[in-house]
């Protein structure tokens, strides 16, 4: 039996509220285009659609399930390949990859890849599902009207740690010091710590741990969130956001990991023991604050395969897919429709869907300037050297 109750007392030992990303819904995104249209992409009708589709995602990001059921009900083979951050999936489609037909950003890098235009517009009046979609996700800041994106899944940036530990008993990790003070590392670190490989979640926690923004570009700041990630690396084991929630919360390897949401919940119910003598998985979010975060479904402006891209996108709106996504990931749903069939374990686990009433600590990564985006490549390149 899971005791999710503690699971979320715990995990609201800061209650954090999620402010709503944007206004009312968003209008139709503009003219209809077929898949070779210039306008915005428009959903094209079932027997018009590509051989192929290439899926460029998260990792440990959707239930497979999902890609075979899209194959078989629409003949469409669907490749499928994964990244570790946004930054990632920036360099690969800036280095030329073409072929990726959808891909999921977070909020920031959406604004970031409409300047560079990287993304189609797309005709969400054509997408029979998108009706689905809680209004308070649609029309957000970073996409006005939903011009290029639909919601895909949302969630917090914090810390996850493994209980039955005396220090962690004593000393519940409250605050980001857990991360980022030596004195604090100090005391079990041997038994691991990983961070996320994450060139915008990790300086930000470090902003949020020493007082600033974690939208810093005051080159002092930058300098003083360096200094400190740097202090506190020796105490880490690993950088990793790809493989951390299967292959590191576990016994014997990571007691702490910053972490997403999800997966910080998945390991929490996939490896709930009553009695284990190591403890099991809880989701801190620090008092100082932390980030909140919506990924989107894009069409890339070099796919040939746009209308069929936009088909797939709303397939996964569908109220029972969208809840298979959340059933798999364990991250939130911005799909109203599908909270139907999303588990009750996840619908009532609050350090998943963060209560309305908790207070707003949680802040957007926003698109750096480009002075901010030099002071971030820099600040980066300093962290990762020598690891
Ligand atoms: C899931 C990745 C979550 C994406 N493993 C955070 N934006």
């Amino acid at each position: 039996m899971k005791n999710k109750l503690l699971f979320a007392c715990l995990a609201m030992l800061t209650a954090l509220a999620l402010a709503a990303c944007g206004g009312g819904p968003g209008g139709p995104g503009g003219p209809g285009g077929g898949e070779e249209g210039g306008g915005a992409a428009a959903v094209p009708a079932d027997d018009a659609l590509a051989e192929e589709l290439s899926v460029y995602n998260w990792a440990d990001y959707i239930d497979e399930e999902l890609l075979t059921q899209y194959e078989e009900q629409y003949g469409v083979k669907v490749i499928y390949d994964t990244y570790a951050s946004n930054e990632d999936l920036l360099a690969k489609l800036q280095a030329g990859a073409e072929g990726y037909d959808v891909i999921m950003p977070s909020d920031y890098m959406v604004s970031t890849m409409i300047g560079l235009g990287l993304l189609s517009e797309i005709d969400t009046a054509s997408m029979s599902n998108i009706g689905n979609m809680d209004a308070d996700f649609m029309n957000a800041p970073f996409d006005p009207d939903n011009k290029h994106c639909v919601p895909y899944q949302w969630g917090t940036t914090g810390i996850g740690y493994r209980n039955g530990n005396e220090y962690f008993d004593a000393n519940p990790p409250t605050s980001w010091a857990a991360l980022f003070d030596p004195a604090v590392l100090e005391n079990y670190s041997p038994q691991g710590i990983n961070v996320l490989n994450d060139p915008r979640e990790l300086p930000a926690a470090a902003a949020f741990y020493l007082g600033y923004s974690p939208n810093t570009e005051n080159p002092d700041e930058i300098a003083h969130i360096t200094e400190t990630i740097l202090a506190a690396k020796p105490f880490w084991k690993t950088f990793n956001s790809e493989g951390y929630d299967t292959e590191l919360l576990i016994p014997d390897e990571v007691v702490l990991s910053q972490g997403w949401s999800g997966d910080v919940a998945l390991a929490y119910y996939e490896t709930w023991d009553d009695d284990a003598e190591d403890g099991n998985w809880y989701y801190s979010i620090p008092e100082e604050g932390a980030v909140k975060w919506l990924d989107n479904m894009c069409v890339t402006a070099s796919s040939e395969r746009k209308g069929t891209a936009l088909h797939f996108m709303n397939f996964l709106l569908g109220a029972e897919q969208g809840a298979a996504i959340t059933n798999y990931s364990y991250y939130a749903s911005p799909n109203e429709a599908a909270k139907e069939f999303i588990l009750d374990e996840i619908l009532e686990d609050p350090s998943i869907f963060p209560p309305a009433e908790v207070q707003a600590k949680l802040e957007w990564l926003v698109e750096p300037s480009d002075e901010g985006i030099k002071l971030y490549d820099e600040m980066w390149t300093a962290i990762k050297a020598g690891s």
